[in-house]
């Protein structure tokens, strides 16, 4: 039997003590992400006063007995932790505390993100994939990007699956449809309230004022409600579309996706923010969907979402 898996991806996975992870690693360990043929090592990294907990949690993946978890690491230092990896998901990061206003926020995650971006330079395997998690995502990412000038910014990804996946179940639920029958859905923007979940070109009908006045806010404040209702911010479903875009970036996908990207300029995004773009995923790369004519009603409510990322920019100038 053994003879038929292939070699051992090696995988990290930050805020491993976190709650997202808590999903997250259980997912990728049953072989979610590269497939039930893949034998995978794991690496949690976790800052110190957090690798106990870690610990624990690596503890508990043993006693689960996947078929195909090989060797797990537990560590806070960035070496260890980005050595060779293939597939890094950047989840930790320095939550908001009280009185921290977004720039500050912006910068204490700056610091995060610069350190490991150049840790995955330095250390990782050349083709490795990245995709951050960890808010505010899409300016993460760029800091990460922008201090790994030896890899592709191609290379480094933020998460707005669950964007893309809440509107999916939104239709779902209005529509009584399978999830898995509408196309074309995208989300434009930040993983933020400005973002523009799209339905232009989706395979739906439905009532033009629902979808302006009821499910764009819905979908683009789906987190604050999460937390209102269920008590803890969203962690299952996170880790779900963290599997989602990491098993579509490497297995490829024909059907629209959304991820952030770093832009080439499509559509009028600068060159170089991290964006939600309507996507497909060929030979490892996303790619940007292209062609596509836009309303002005499309035009501005993305450039509002462009707007917010790059006053991000400018907050985290100093790291790029
Ligand atoms: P938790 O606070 O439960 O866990 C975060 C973990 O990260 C903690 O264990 C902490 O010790 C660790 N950490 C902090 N700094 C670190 C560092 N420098 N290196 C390694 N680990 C570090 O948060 P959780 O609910 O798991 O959420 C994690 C992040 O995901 C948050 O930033 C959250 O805002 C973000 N989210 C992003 C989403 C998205 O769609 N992009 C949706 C869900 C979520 O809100």
């Amino acid at each position: 039997m053994q003879e038929s898996f292939k070699a051992t991806v090696k995988i990290t996975v930050t805020g491993a003590a976190g709650n997202i992870a808590y999903s997250l690693l259980w997912r990728i360990a049953a072989g979610e992400v590269y497939g039930k043929d893949t034998p995978v090592d794991l690496t949690l990294l976790e800052i110190p006063a957090a690798v106990k907990a870690a610990e624990g949690v690596a503890m508990e993946l043993r006693d689960s007995a996947f078929p195909l978890l090989r060797d797990i690491t537990v560590t806070a230092d960035l070496e260890t932790a980005f050595s060779k990896t293939q597939a890094a998901f950047l989840v930790g990061s320095r939550p908001r505390s009280k009185g921290m206003e977004r720039a500050d926020l912006l910068t204490a995650n700056g610091a995060i993100f610069s350190a490991q971006g150049k840790a995955i330079n330095d250390f990782a395997d050349r083709d490795v994939k990245v995709l951050v998690v960890g808010n505010p995502a899409n300016t993460n990412a760029l800091i990460a990007a922008n201090n790994a000038p030896d890899l592709d910014p191609s290379q480094f990804t933020a998460m707005m699956r669950l964007d893309h996946n809440r509107v999916l179940g939104q239709l779902a639920e209005k529509l009584g449809t399978p999830s898995a029958e509408f196309e074309k859905v995208a989300v434009w923007g930040n993983h933020s309230a400005s973002q523009f979940p799209d339905l232009t070109y989706a395979n739906v009908d439905v009532d033009h004022d629902w979808y302006v006045n009821e499910l764009i806010p819905k979908v683009a404040n789906r987190g604050a409600e999460i937390i209102e209702v269920r008590g803890h911010s969203s962690a299952a479903s996170a880790a779900s579309a963290a599997v989602d875009h990491m098993h579509d970036w490497i297995h490829g996908t024909e059907d629209w996706r959304t991820a952030a990207i770093v832009s080439d300029g499509s559509y009028g995004v600068d060159e170089g923010l991290v964006c939600g773009f309507p996507t497909v995923a060929r030979d490892g790369r996303w790619e940007i969907v292209q062609g596509l004519e836009l309303s002005e009603f499309q035009k501005e409510s993305i450039a509002a979402s462009v707007e917010e990322l790059r006053s991000e920019r400018e907050a985290v100038q100093h790291l790029l």
